[in-house]
Order: C-alpha cells, then structure tokens, then sequence
C-alpha cells in the first residue's frame, strides 16, 4: 500500500492568465499537473473558495488597494483583488485541469473572517481543515505538493505539512509563484530550512 498522496493546489481560473488573481504562466503548469495526477495512486485537490465581500479581499477595506498589508486579529494579512468568489467562473478548476481522479477536494477560505492559504490550517495557524485527519486516517504520509501559487497556498501548505508530521516535497516545474515584494525567496528559504524538500522536476 503506498503512504503517497498528491495535492495539486488552486489550479483554478482566477489564478491563471485572464484571472482576477492571474499568475503569471500559471497555465503553462496544466500538462505536467495532468501527467502527475496520472501517476499519483491518490489525488487531492484544493479550492480557494471565498465568499463575496471576503475580509481578504481589498475591496472590503475603505481605502485600501490590493497587495496592501493590513493588520487582522489573527496577524499581517496581505489583501487581494476580489478572487475565487464560491460559485464563480473564477473559482472552477482550470478546464484543462484533468481532475476526476482526485478523491478529496479540499476547500478552504470560507469563513468571512479569515483567510486560509494553506490546506491544513487557516491563516491564524489554529483553525484546522481537516486534511491532516484525513490523510492520517487514510495512512497517506508522503505528500507531493503542485499548483499555485508556490510562494503562497503552495508554501504555507508544504510547511503546515512538515508541521503536522508529514513529509513534504514541492515540485517546482508544476508550481508558478506570484513573488510579491520577494515572496518567493522568503519563501523558498523557509520552506528549505524547515525540511521541506524542494525539487525542480521529476527526473
Ligand atoms: C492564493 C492569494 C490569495 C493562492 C489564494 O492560492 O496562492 N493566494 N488566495
Ligand atoms: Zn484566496
């Protein structure tokens, strides 16, 4: 019985080009996402999925533009265009996302509140998702970390992983980041020094 699991996270319209949230070449990712999904015996997926007027959301906060950094009662909260609103075009999966395998989709950043970048625990690090009892539960161990965008939901993902007791590998070639103000180095050097195992691509 294999412990491997894949979690392709935020494949969704709103993070690819033409999206409220575009990241750049997050499309380009879908054929090597697709081939890996294929060779995964377990597929998980995740959806940002927000309700509109979300507190994450620039337009929620008077005066302020998105990518400001406000101050919530959970910590620093960077604010976003309005994004992944549940129902939306923007918050369905990619439709070249080939995603009928998966046996969980995971969605997350529901409460009005808070925000949730990671897969496992909200962004005040408490609220869980349930994921972890699910994969624990499930004997799935070994996860392999894909979407987008790296140096966000990708990130705080592979680290709540490696926190929770899992192994964690992201593999960049499936991966595009949004790297603002040097996200995606603060990133890279956290997720490294903390164990998670960063791979270009799959040899
Ligand atoms: C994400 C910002 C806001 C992500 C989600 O999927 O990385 N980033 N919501
Ligand atoms: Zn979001």
């Amino acid at each position: 019985m294999t412990d491997k699991a894949l979690i392709v996270i935020d494949v969704q319209n709103d993070f690819c080009p033409g999206g409220a949230l575009a990241v750049d070449g997050g499309d380009e990712i879908i054929p090597v996402v697709n081939r890996l999904i294929g060779a995964f015996d377990h597929v998980i997926l995740t959806q940002d999925w927000h309700p509109a007027g979300h507190s994450s959301f620039a337009s929620s906060h008077q005066g302020r533009s998105p990518f400001d950094t406000i101050t919530m009662p959970y910590g620093e909260q960077t604010l976003w265009p309005d994004h992944c609103i549940q129902g939306t075009e923007g918050a369905q999966f990619h439709p070249g996302l080939e995603w009928t395998k998966a046996e969980l989709v995971i969605r997350k950043g529901f409460r009005p509140a808070i925000d949730s970048y990671s897969a496992f625990f909200e962004n005040d690090h408490q609220t869980p998702t349930g994921l972890a009892g699910y994969l624990r539960e499930r004997g799935l161990s070994d996860l392999t970390l894909i979407g987008l965008a790296t140096d966000f939901c990708v990130a705080y993902s592979a680290l709540d992983a490696i926190r929770s007791g899992f192994k964690a590998t992201v593999l960049l070639e499936a991966c595009r980041a949004i790297d603002l103000g040097g996200s995606l180095s603060a990133m890279t050097q956290e997720m490294t020094a903390e164990g998670v195992v960063l791979t270009e691509r799959i040899v």
